[in-house]
C-alpha cells in the first residue's frame, strides 16, 4: 500500500513522434487512457486545457464548459479525479514569441483568454489547481526581451488569474530551457520569488519536475526541499534524465536511483500528500516501444516509486543520527547504498 496518491496526464501516452521522425504508434482515445490509468493504479488525471477540450479556440466560453463537463462525467465513470489544468501556451500560432511575456499585445491577450478558460475547465472538472509550464516565456534571441519587463509581465498575468477566480491555486512548473534558450522562471527559487511578488502568495506555489531540475544542474530532491521549506510544493512531476541535454522524461529512477530515492524520502519526511497533493509521473515511453507497450513506462515508474517508498520506510534514522554525531558520512553513504542494493 502506498501512502501517496499518483497522477498522470494523457500526454504521457503518446504516439512516439519526435523532432526528427514521425509517429511509431497509433493514437489512443482519452476514455481508453483514463480507463487504463485507473487499472494501472493511478488516482487522478492531469490535463492541458485542450486535452480536456480539443479545438477550444473555435468554441464559445459556454461551449468550452459544456465540453469539460463531458470529461468530468468520464472521470466519474472510472472513479478518477482531475488534479490540474495547464493552459497549453506553446502550440498555437498566437504563442510563437511567448504567451504572457510575448512582445505582441494581441498574443498576450490570447494567452490570458486561454488562462481564464483553463480556470473555467478546472472548475468544470472539479479541481482547484492550474499549472503554468512557461514553455516559451524566455528568449531565443537574448536582446529581443527585457529580463526585467518579462518577469513583471508574468507577475501581472498571474495576478489577473488570481483575480479572475478567488479559489484557484497556481503552480509554476519551472524549467530552465527548451524550447526557449533562457527561461524567465528556471528554478524553484525563481517560482517562490514570483509567488511572493503576486497579490496573493498563499495561492501561488510550485511544481517540481525531476528532469527540469537536472537540466538546470540542480538536485531534484533539494528543489523539492526548497519549495517545501516555504510550504509551497503542491505538485511534482517525477521522472528521470541523463544529464544536461534535451528533456528526456525517462521512467522515474532509471538513471539515478539514489537521487530518485531522495526525492521520495523528502516527500515522505514532509508529509507530501497530506493536503491532497498527488505525485505526478511525467514520463514518456521510448519511441522504439510497440503499440502494446504504450503504458509500460507508467507501470514501471509507479512500481519503482513504490519500491523506493518501501526503501524509505526502512531508512534507519537512529543510524543516521549516530553517523551525524560521529561525523562519519562515509558510513552513512554506504548504509544508503546497501539499503538500495540489498533485496
Ligand atoms: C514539459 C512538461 C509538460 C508539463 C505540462 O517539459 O513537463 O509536460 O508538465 O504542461
Ligand atoms: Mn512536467
Amino acid at each position: 500500500m502506498s501512502r501517496f496518491k499518483y497522477s498522470v496526464g494523457p500526454w504521457n501516452v503518446h504516439e512516439g513522434a519526435d523532432a526528427y521522425g514521425p509517429s511509431t504508434r497509433e493514437s489512443i482515445t482519452l476514455e481508453e487512457k483514463i480507463k487504463k490509468f485507473k487499472e494501472i493504479g493511478f488516482d487522478a488525471v492531469q490535463f492541458h486545457d485542450d486535452d480536456a477540450v480539443p479545438n477550444m479556440n473555435n468554441l464559445t466560453e459556454a461551449e468550452i464548459i459544456e465540453e469539460a463537463k463531458k470529461v468530468k462525467a468520464l472521470l466519474d465513470k472510472y472513479e478518477m479525479k482531475a488534479e490540474f489544468v495547464a493552459p497549453r501556451l506553446w502550440m498555437d500560432s498566437k504563442t510563437t514569441d511567448g504567451a504572457f511575456t510575448s512582445n505582441s499585445d494581441s498574443d498576450r491577450e490570447f494567452a490570458m483568454w486561454r488562462a481564464f478558460r483553463s480556470i473555467d475547465i478546472a472548475n468544470a472538472l472539479g479541481c482547484d489547481k492550474i499549472v503554468l509550464w512557461l514553455a516559451r516565456e524566455g528568449t531565443i534571441c537574448y536582446e529581443s526581451k527585457s529580463p526585467v519587463e518579462s518577469v513583471k509581465k508574468l507577475i501581472d498575468a498571474i495576478n489577473k488569474m488570481l483575480d479572475y477566480d478567488k479559489n484557484i491555486k497556481i503552480m509554476i512548473e519551472t524549467k530552465p530551457n527548451e524550447p526557449v534558450d533562457r527561461s524567465v522562471c528556471p528554478t524553484m527559487g525563481h517560482a517562490m520569488a514570483v509567488s511572493a511578488a503576486t497579490i496573493d502568495p498563499s495561492r501561488v506555489g510550485g511544481l517540481l519536475e525531476s528532469a527540469h531540475a537536472i537540466l538546470a544542474g540542480l538536485d531534484p530532491a533539494s528543489e523539492i526541499g526548497f519549495a517545501t521549506s516555504m510550504g509551497k510544493i503542491w505538485g511534482v512531476h517525477l521522472n528521470d534524465q541523463n544529464g544536461m541535454k534535451f528533456d528526456q522524461d525517462k521512467s522515474f529512477g532509471v538513471e539515478n536511483l539514489r537521487q530518485a530515492f531522495n526525492q521520495i524520502k523528502v516527500l515522505m519526511e514532509n508529509n507530501f500528500g497530506a493536503n491532497g497533493e498527488y505525485i505526478g509521473l511525467d514520463v514518456k515511453v521510448m519511441r522504439t516501444e510497440k503499440q502494446e507497450g504504450s503504458y509500460k513506462h507508467l507501470e514501471n515508474s509507479l512500481k519503482i516509486a513504490k519500491m523506493l517508498e518501501a526503501k524509505a520506510e526502512k531508512f534507519d534514522y537512529d543510524f543516521q543520527k549516530k553517523c551525524i554525531k560521529e561525523r562519519d558520512y562515509e558510513a552513512l553513504e554506504m548504509y544508503v547504498m546497501e539499503l538500495l542494493m540489498k533485496g
